[in-house]
């Protein structure tokens, strides 16, 4: 086996931790010796042992002389765990070929040069593109400290996420929905608006066995979310979050009273300043990573889609696409004034065509994330 096939080996172990990690990094390790993998191992969960210690744990032989590969620059902090750079000198490993570079101040770095200090063999940015594809939410919420933000969304071959009536049961076939239920479960939080909790009454939660659900955020500025909504009902199993405008909260009674009602049935409250009536995406972005919420799927309607992108929070676009058309005036993913001139247009990039039987999927880049200045028309 090359180099590359031992890299590559590590990446897919890194993938096994997927949607268990959060907000930690999908980190793979494969120690090597004499051409013969004889260890190996994968960050599992959050909190518990990192790649490395794992396959050090996983080792029925000395790894005196060995390489390691990792796709993630080993720390070299007292986290949750003790420095992964430490382990690898006990265990006296003679190489350590790297693919990304971690970007967390407390490592960036100083991992590397560690290693190199004590007179291992180190070398980076080894398949460095495809480990990173491991982890754009970890590089991007340690560094911004906000979630990742991924908008997912099922439409038509003529761009319609509904039909004149609002039915949208269903879209895409039953392959593209399993592939949804696993982007709810790879992602920490799902942001949903209160327009979406009202017309479909949704549970927001993943029907897979032994998958974890992501943390409910509904977007509600003034507040509306019925007691006996799904939502309301489950909120003692999985955690709802209500996001409402500090605006629309301060000094009425009624709402104070709808807010302790919705706490007594076990719903957080956020209250979102300085923005008078509609949620402040961007201010809701930074609460959420003050709680450790790395990574959302937003699965809103055309109205919150639309803020969220003018806001500058989303990252990526899910596109799924059904053969079929509505036509008539069904509903739009993005919606809201939009834009006047095509010059003002949101940029995208395309990363990813594929085809999940009859349904298309395209995942497309936004290119600036930074809020964007466009004049607007109220409607
Ligand atoms: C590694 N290997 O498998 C992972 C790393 O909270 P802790 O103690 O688990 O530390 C988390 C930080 O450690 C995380 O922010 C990232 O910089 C690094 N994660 N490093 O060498 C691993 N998961
Ligand atoms: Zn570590």
């Amino acid at each position: 086996m090359t180099d590359r096939e031992f890299m590559e080996r590590a990446i897919e172990l890194a993938g096994r931790g997927r949607g268990w990690t959060n907000p930690n990094p999908l980190v793979g390790a494969v120690i090597v010796k004499d051409g013969r993998i004889i260890g190996e191992g994968w960050h599992a969960r959050w909190g518990e042992l990192h790649a490395e210690r794992n396959a050090i744990r996983s080792l029925r032989e000395s790894a005196e002389g060995a390489t390691l590969y990792v796709t993630l620059e080993p720390c070299c902090h007292y986290g949750r765990t003790p420095p992964c750079t430490e382990a690898i000198l006990e265990q006296k490993i003679a190489r350590v070929v790297i693919g990304s570079r971690d970007p967390n101040p407390k490592v960036s770095g100083k991992g590397a040069a560690i290693l190199r200090q004590a007179g291992v063999t180190v070398e980076e940015d080894f398949m460095r593109e495809a480990c990173d594809r491991l982890n754009p939410v970890f590089f991007h919420f340690i560094t911004t400290g906000t979630p990742y933000v991924v908008m997912k969304y099922a439409m038509t071959a003529d761009g319609k996420i509904a039909t004149r009536t609002g039915a949208s049961k269903w879209i895409t076939g039953e392959a593209a929905r399993q592939k949804v239920q696993e982007l709810r479960w790879s992602y920490m939080g799902i942001l949903a608006g209160i327009g979406t909790v009202l017309a479909d009454d949704p549970l927001l939660t993943v029907r897979k066995e032994g998958r974890r659900n992501p943390i409910r955020i509904i977007c509600d500025s003034r507040l509306r979310l019925p007691l006996d909504s799904k939502l309301c009902r489950t909120a003692d199993q999985v955690p709802v979050i209500a996001a409402c405008a500090s605006g629309a909260a301060a000094g009425d009674p009624e709402f104070t009273a709808r807010k302790k009602a919705l706490e007594e049935r076990g719903v957080r409250v956020l209250e979102v300043p300085d923005s008078p009536e509609k949620v402040n995406l961007g201010e809701l972005m930074k609460q959420l990573g003050r709680e450790n919420i790395d990574s959302i799927l937003l699965e809103g309607g055309g109205r919150l889609n639309e803020s969220a992108l003018r806001a500058g929070i989303v990252r990526e676009i899910r596109e799924f696409i059904a053969p079929k058309l509505f036509g008539g005036g069904g509903r739009s993913p993005v919606e809201g004034p939009g834009v006047e001139t095509p010059d003002q247009a949101f940029p995208l990039e395309l990363t990813e065509i594929s085809r999940i039987e009859e349904d298309l999927l395209l995942s497309w880049k936004v290119i600036d994330g930074k809020e964007k200045k466009i004049c607007l028309q109220e409607s």
